[in-house]
């Protein structure tokens, strides 16, 4: 049995915001690398080495809250800026084990671990936040679409099929084309497919027959979903927004605004805060359903709830319970960053504000694109507009892999988005990009 680091002295988790004290009578923790001796401050331990944990590890420093990390290889993107960077396989539980023994709490930078290795880790007492009952519902598409159904939170008319007949007679009611997902493990576009035709859904069928086979003897997908797809209705929607909000284990939660994302290709591209012309009553009633889920879900951290703006009203798309893309925006347009939120809510410590610090707020992705070294870019980027704010993650490049983000805050949206796309296009080698994203304002005025 590994003693744990919340054994000897972990108060995190305990219902006041007391600052902890060295237990005199206790073995006291050993001298950590990168940890001066005298802190109490507490451990978060980051499954997963990708840029959403490098952009943690740099608002644990202010905070002055130690960070290890989970990572695949010593040269992720988080692996880099961490010098208390563990190597290993997060679908391995023994690895798991011993990584959590060195944390005071286990939180992710996505969400692929087994969902069984999670509620052993429970069950043995590591602080794994969100915990497996919540994040389940962000792992497994098919119990996310049941629970929120059964909450009364709009959903797109969904069902797990197997076959192309059952797909067939999800059409019949939900119209082509359909929407087909893996229940589990897709992120950034990866694992959906829209199809127009029976024929086509038997295809995806087949060519995720193994995966799926796999799943349903695992025990990995939900068992509404075991070796099926989740079939969705294709929603005409007039734009996508999304809500972030964070919960603490002790129960407070703060609320975003409201914000507009525009995807291509399921990948979101830019992000404006808030979103444009939203009607007040559905920028709330936005905020107000994904308080309801943080809250009915016990959801702990931080908790993104993607949505579609449909005739003045809004469908729930995706969970994702850590920080998100349609966030990144918040480390300079709010008060508090959603990295150090997230922080603040795994560790139950007092929320920060999640105001604006100005009117808007415009990220864009740098996605990898002609350019193979993101540095080349920097110099015209830093010299043509000294507001912007470069973040690259230190990633090689790869077509279409999210690779930095540019972020410009100010009182003139045409402004700040203009300047915001440049820089991205600009550092990601594709000066003519610039002007070709559509925000949903500008594409219903297209449509008129
Ligand atoms: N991520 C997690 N879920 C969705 C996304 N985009 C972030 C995490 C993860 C990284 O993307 O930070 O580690 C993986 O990026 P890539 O480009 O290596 O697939």
């Amino acid at each position: 049995m590994v003693e744990r680091r919340s054994d000897r002295r972990c108060r995190v988790g305990a219902p006041h915001y007391a600052r902890r004290v060295p237990d005199e009578t206790g073995p006291r923790s050993p001298r950590v690398p990168g940890q001066p001796d005298a802190t109490t401050a507490p451990v978060v331990g980051v499954i997963g080495g990708g840029q959403l944990a490098r952009m943690m590890q740099q608002a644990a420093i202010p905070l002055g809250v130690g960070m290890r990390l989970l990572a695949e290889t010593a040269g992720d993107s988080a692996s880099l800026v961490l010098p208390r960077t563990a190597t290993g396989d997060y679908r391995d539980l023994s690895t798991l084990e011993q990584f959590a023994a060195e944390c005071d709490v286990v939180t992710f930078d996505h969400e692929h671990v087994p969902t069984e290795h999670l509620r052993a880790l429970e069950r043995s007492g590591v602080a794994v936040r969100p915990g497996a009952d919540a994040l389940v519902h962000a792992q497994d598409k098919a119990t996310m679409r049941e629970r929120l159904t059964a909450l009364g939170v709009p959903c797109p008319a969904y069902a797990v099929v197997r076959d192309g007949r059952e797909v067939a007679a999800f059409a019949e009611r939900a119209g082509w084309p359909v929407v087909l997902k893996t229940t589990r493990g897709g992120y950034d576009g990866r694992g959906v497919w829209v199809v127009a035709a029976v024929g086509e859904a038997e295809s995806v069928l087949a060519r995720t027959a193994d995966m799926r086979a796999f799943s349903a003897g695992s025990g990995a997908a939900g068992p509404a979903a075991r070796g099926g797809l989740l079939a969705e209705a294709n929603i005409p929607f007039r734009r996508e927004l999304a809500v972030l909000v964070a919960r603490s284990p002790l129960g407070q939660a703060v609320a975003y605004p409201t914000v507009e994302t525009i995807q291509r290709d399921g990948i979101c591209h830019e992000v404006i805060a808030p979103a444009p012309g939203l009607d007040i009553g559905l920028a709330l009633s936005a905020q107000h359903a994904a308080l309801t889920i943080a809250h009915q879900l016990g959801v702990t951290g931080m908790l993104a709830v993607e949505m579609f703006e449909v005739d003045g009203a809004m469908l729930v798309n995706e969970l994702a319970m850590r920080p998100h893309n349609s966030g990144h925006w918040t480390i300079e347009g709010a008060v508090t960053s959603q990295f150090e939120q997230h922080l603040r809510a795994v560790l139950d410590l007092p929320l920060g504000s999640p105001r604006m610090t100005a009117p808007y707020a415009v990220m864009v992705n740098i996605l990898g694109g002609a350019r193979a070294d993101l540095y080349d870019g920097l110099v015209h980027v830093l010299a043509r507009d000294p507001g912007a704010h470069v973040h690259l993650y230190g990633k090689s490049v790869r077509p279409g892999r999210k690779v930095g983000h540019v972020t410009v805050v100010g009182d003139d949206l045409e402004d700040v988005r203009e300047r915001a796309r440049h820089a991205a296009a600009h550092l990601r080698g594709d000066p003519a990009e610039d002007n070709t994203i559509t925000t949903g304002d500008q594409r219903q005025e297209q449509m008129s």
